[in-house]
């Protein structure tokens, strides 16, 4: 009877380490702040985020870009606004970074690649700094 109740609990244990692992957020599939880059274009244009958020900019091209605050949209050169700034610097691939915690709701930061600058699909993007924004599924 004990042997039995025994064996019962491993079997209780061990479909519990495998519905912990099929409920897992990780992955291409887990909600974020998302910005994409293809074809030399940043989508969203106009990226919605909280204070303290972190950022995942998914580059689609070959080469590299960058996502880089400037002061004013059009400026194509690093700059802040009311004090936040950010630079992946040039990269491919998959980078992130953070917003900082005490980021003013409703201040816009605009950002450029500073590889292609007005040479992008899209030159001038921004993140708007949005207490309610909600993460959104990856791109
Ligand atoms: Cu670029």
């Amino acid at each position: 009877m004990r042997k039995c109740f025994l064996a019962s609990l491993a079997l209780l244990a061990a479909s519990a380490l495998v519905s912990c692992g099929g409920s897992s957020v990780s992955g291409s599939s887990a909600k974020g702040f998302y910005i994409s880059i293809t074809n030399l274009a940043y989508s969203p244009l106009d990226l919605q985020a909280p204070p303290g958020a972190t950022i995942t900019v998914i580059n689609n091209d070959a080469m590299q870009h960058s996502v880089t605050s400037e002061a004013t949209s059009g400026a194509f050169t690093f700059g802040s606004v009311a004090g936040i700034s950010f630079d992946t610097q040039p990269f491919t691939g998959t980078v992130t970074f953070t917003l900082p915690a005490g980021a003013a709701n409703g201040t816009v930061i605009p950002f450029f690649c500073t590889v292609h600058r007005n040479t992008m699909a899209t030159p001038n993007a921004q993140i708007t700094i949005n207490s309610a924004a909600q993460p959104g599924p990856a791109p």
